[in-house]
């Protein structure tokens, strides 16, 4: 990921986008189509996902009425997914990161713009069902209240004129590819935070380019920084995973001499799907030998590029023997940094030494120290 050190230029608002970058809609979208699909006897596969991320929900429903080949006009889709869309809208969850962002801002008193390709009612109810955001954005802007959507500007003119600011003064938060275009062309600097994974280089138009909302810095682009980064980890809200130890790519200890203890992933597809890639830390238990601390990555190794999403957890232990087939437990509570791609293999081993280092210091403090006796590490 592109993460400059360089003040890059001083803002002093926020332009961001709703779906896909502060909420998950994609998700509930994904269901109900998978669903819908089935009736025509179609099969939803996610494809068209890579496509009708930014779309306008017009050009969205067109892009599937066609791809499909569904016996059906635009119009007569839209009347029957809306109904579906409305009654799981509430099911739609925040995005990491997003609450703390938009909380974060609003504290120190930065105005914050909402400016969505969806229509204005539709963003009002969706922002209805997470506490508090409301009063977050300064001004709201809907596709249907600019002659264009994105990647057309106005959307973004308008927010900024709403919040009467220059447009270079205006930093956009946007997940998609015309979103970011719609930035670029009105003028605004512009970070992208691709809802999709290994998409990076569509996004090059951007300033700046960020796995998740998790590594925002604010204080990049002149506005104040986080204050809850504690000794180079940021806490998260914990979350316990476990299951069998099964055999992974036999690459940890054999390549890189750092064996990570591999789970099955199916047994989790949901929290791999919710939580950003990345290197975390935390406690990890095994009934019959104890609690340990732990460093691990979730993502697709970019130095590896490997095919699938996986956890690989390495026990800050020495162990004289392995331990597949054992139940491991994980109580995961605090963030890293970003995957990256590294020019050698070294370069990669002593950037995970580095974050075992991260980890081990950050356990000892209460506030992560506290989870090492929760019974959910060692109960069988
Ligand atoms: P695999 O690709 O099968 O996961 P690895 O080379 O990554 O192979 O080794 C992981 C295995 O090594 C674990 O499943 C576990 O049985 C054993 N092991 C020994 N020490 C550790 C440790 N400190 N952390 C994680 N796994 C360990
Ligand atoms: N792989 C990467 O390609 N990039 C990384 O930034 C990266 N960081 C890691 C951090 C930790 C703490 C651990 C345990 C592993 C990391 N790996 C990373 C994953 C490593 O490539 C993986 O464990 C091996 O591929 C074994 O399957
Ligand atoms: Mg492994």
């Amino acid at each position: 990921m592109s993460m400059s050190n360089s003040l890059k230029k001083l803002t002093s608002c926020v332009l961001i986008d709703l779906d896909g970058t502060l909420i998950n809609t994609d998700g509930v979208v994904g269901d109900i189509l998978r669903k819908y699909l089935c009736k025509y006897g179609k099969q939803w596969d996610g494809r068209e996902s890579l496509k009708i991320v930014g779309q306008t929900p017009l050009e969205a429903a067109t892009t599937i009425v066609e791809d499909y080949g569904l016996p059906c006009k635009v119009d007569e889709f839209n009347s029957e997914f809306y109904p579906l869309f409305s009654a799981q809208m509430d099911k739609i969850k925040s995005l990491p990161g997003a609450n703390r962002l938009i909380r974060h801002l609003k504290c120190h008193g930065v105005p914050v713009a909402l400016a969505s390709n969806s229509s204005r009612a539709n963003i009002e109810s969706k922002i209805s069902h997470h506490e508090g955001w409301k009063e977050c954005f300064s001004v709201i802007v809907g596709s249907d209240e600019v002659s264009k959507g994105k990647p057309s500007p106005d959307i973004f003119l308008e927010a900024a004129k709403r919040l009467n600011k220059d447009p270079a003064d205006c930093l956009v938060i946007e997940d998609s590819v015309p979103g970011v275009m719609a930035g670029k062309a009105a003028g605004t600097n512009v970070i992208a935070v691709p809802s999709l994974p290994k998409q990076t280089h569509l996004y090059t138009s951007a300033d700046e380019v960020i796995n998740s909302l998790l590594d925002i810095r604010p204080e990049k682009w002149g506005l104040p920084p986080f204050q809850d980064w504690i000794e180079n980890t940021l806490p998260i809200d914990p979350w316990h995973i476990g299951g069998p130890v099964i055999k992974g790519f036999g690459r940890g200890s054999k390549v890189l001499g750092i064996p990570t203890a591999n789970l099955s992933t199916k047994d989790y597809a949901d929290e791999l799907v919710e939580h950003p890639s990345g290197v975390y830390f935390g406690w990890a238990g095994l009934a019959k030998r104890g609690v340990f601390k732990m460093v691990m990555s979730i993502g697709w190794n970019p130095y590896f590029n490997n095919k699938e999403k996986t956890i690989e957890p390495w026990l800050l232990h020495d162990f004289t023997e392995d331990f597949y087939g054992e139940e491991l437990r994980l109580i995961i509570v605090g963030y890293i940094r970003p995957e990256a791609n590294f020019s050698s293999l070294e370069s990669l081993i002593a950037k995970i030494h580095e974050d075992r280092e991260v980890a081990e210091k950050a356990l000892d403090l209460p506030s992560y120290a506290k989870f090492k006796d929760d019974p959910y590490l060692t109960k069988g």
